[in-house]
């Protein structure tokens, strides 16, 4: 469909809105920008898109008339295609296309996407990581958090662009088509807005749906749902396990990671020790990347130094530095039990563990039982301190220290570390009673770290 002189609405006006309107007012096409949200400031919005003619800023109930002017719709991911508003457009036929729908459509080059419940982001950046180690001009989008549609302008025929893609943006989608696809894992989220887990997993193998049977789409063997996904779609599925060793794909083969070819090692993409990532869970996003950037065309070789250099997503375990042979990780992004959870089992080495913050009124008991003899002491700061010190004495934990603040707690398990053992910021708690992100914190803690050198 030729946009061009013709008006489009845009539902939503967070990031995503804004891009897509940018978009299409810079490529000739009238926008009604609209958010349903009374509290939005129109007059901030418009003054967001510099004032221009072609665009009406509407907030609060979408009156009928707009939806008789315009071609199509453009929805943004947070919009349910459920929202009433959107049965006025159905019912006249109006085509609604998700924000990475618009921005495919305008796009150049060849694209990869990722989906998943959980590992997305480390996936997506990490492709992104050896996509930039050998193509010229890579682009890195969508639910990770710049949106497509801000960047599918500047793409050339010879771009690689590699989209983070939620269910939510999966939604919509009429034409997308990656040459390369991956389903991550499906397991229940965000079933508010999908009903059922059935309608969740169909909703992410959208990402495929436009695949021809020479593409491929990876897909991780251990999780049941994703592996069936094999048998529905029409790309060439290419699997990788962490758990079985593959005829064909990607899996463990002595203690390295492995494509698998009718039985045999094809490639060793590196061996487990050369990773800075930490956890099973991220064994899984190694293989998945190495196989999407695999398929994308990029050597074995640049796929495996890229790995292996690779420190993981920033706040998230990140490896931060090793000062007097005690390792220091930045899990700020702990900020709830179950999180911190996966921040605990992924340390090797005896841990000092740093936690506490922000009250959520959630137990702690899972996380205290899930030290397993890891964590030598517990330093606890912020408003859950006391908390969590209850808790952890209750199941018979008590090596802790109280501190005032993050600076103190980095300064203590310097003092109390010895040789071979590891720090881990992994809170468990939000950061809003002392900080303003968790993103602050985190940054923080490696200011604190690195001034432990000087
Ligand atoms: N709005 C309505 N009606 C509604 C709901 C929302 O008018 O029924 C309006 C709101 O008033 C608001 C606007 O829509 O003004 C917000 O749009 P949005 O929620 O789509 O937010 P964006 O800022 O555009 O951010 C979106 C993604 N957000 C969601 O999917 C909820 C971001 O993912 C993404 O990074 C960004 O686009 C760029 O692509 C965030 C996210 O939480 C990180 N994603 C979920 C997840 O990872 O679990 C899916």
């Amino acid at each position: 469909m030729n946009l061009t002189g013709k008006k489009v609405l845009v539902a939503g006006t967070g990031k995503s809105g804004i891009a897509a309107a940018r978009l299409l007012l810079a490529s000739g096409v009238d926008v009604v920008l609209f958010d349903e949200n009374e509290t939005c400031d129109a007059q901030k919005v418009r003054s967001v898109l510099g004032e221009k003619d072609n665009v009406e800023v509407v907030i609060g109930a979408l009156p009928d008339c707009v939806v008789e002017q315009v071609a199509c719709m453009v929805i943004s991911p947070g919009i349910s295609i459920e929202a009433p508003f959107t049965a006025a457009f159905r019912n006249r036929n109006i085509p609604i296309w998700s924000e990475v729908e618009l921005a495919y459509r305008f796009g150049k080059g060849r694209l990869c996407a990722i989906t998943g419940t959980n590992g997305k982001t480390t996936t997506t950046t990490l492709v992104g990581e050896i996509l930039k180690a050998y193509y010229d001009s890579v682009f890195v989008v969508g639910n990770i958090g710049t949106p497509y549609t801000e960047v599918a302008l500047k793409m050339q025929e010879d771009s690689v662009t590699v989209a983070e893609i939620s269910s939510f943006q999966l939604e919509s989608i009429v034409d997308f088509h990656p040459q390369v696809s991956a389903v991550l894992n499906v397991t229940p989220d965000h079933l508010n807005r999908h009903h059922t887990m059935e309608i969740y997993a169909d909703t992410k193998m959208e990402i495929a749906t436009n695949q021809t049977s020479d593409e491929v789409c990876v897909l991780n063997y251990d999780d049941g749902i994703t592996r069936s996904m094999a048998d529905k779609i029409r790309a060439k599925a290419v699997f990788f396990s962490r758990t079985e060793e593959l005829e064909n794909g990607f899996c463990l083969k002595e203690q390295s990671i492995v494509r698998m070819e009718h039985g045999t090692v094809a490639d060793t993409v590196c061996q487990l020790q050369e990773l800075k990532l930490l956890g099973s869970h991220n064994i899984e996003n190694v293989m998945a990347g190495a196989a999407v950037a695999y398929y994308m065309g990029v050597p074995m070789e640049v796929i495996h130094n890229t790995v292996t250099q690779f420190t993981a997503v920033e706040h998230r375990i990140e490896y931060v530095d090793t000062i007097q042979g005690v390792d220091y990780y930045n899990d700020s992004k702990g900020t709830n039990p179950d999180a911190a959870i996966k921040g605990i089992q992924a340390m090797v080495k005896p841990t000092l563990l740093i936690g506490g913050g922000y009250d959520k009124g959630v137990a702690f008991d899972d996380w205290i039982q899930s030290f397993d003899g890891k964590v030598r002491k517990l330093v606890l700061l912020g408003k859950t301190a006391e908390l969590i010190a209850d808790t952890a004495r209750k199941y018979g934990f008590e090596d802790i220290i109280f501190v005032k603040d993050l600076r103190e707690a980095v300064q203590v398990c310097a003092e109390q570390s010895k040789e071979g053992e590891a720090v881990l910021l992994s809170p468990a708690c939000a950061s809003w009673d002392m900080f303003d992100s968790y993103e602050q914190r985190g940054e923080l803690f490696k200011e604190y770290v690195k001034a432990l050198k000087e």
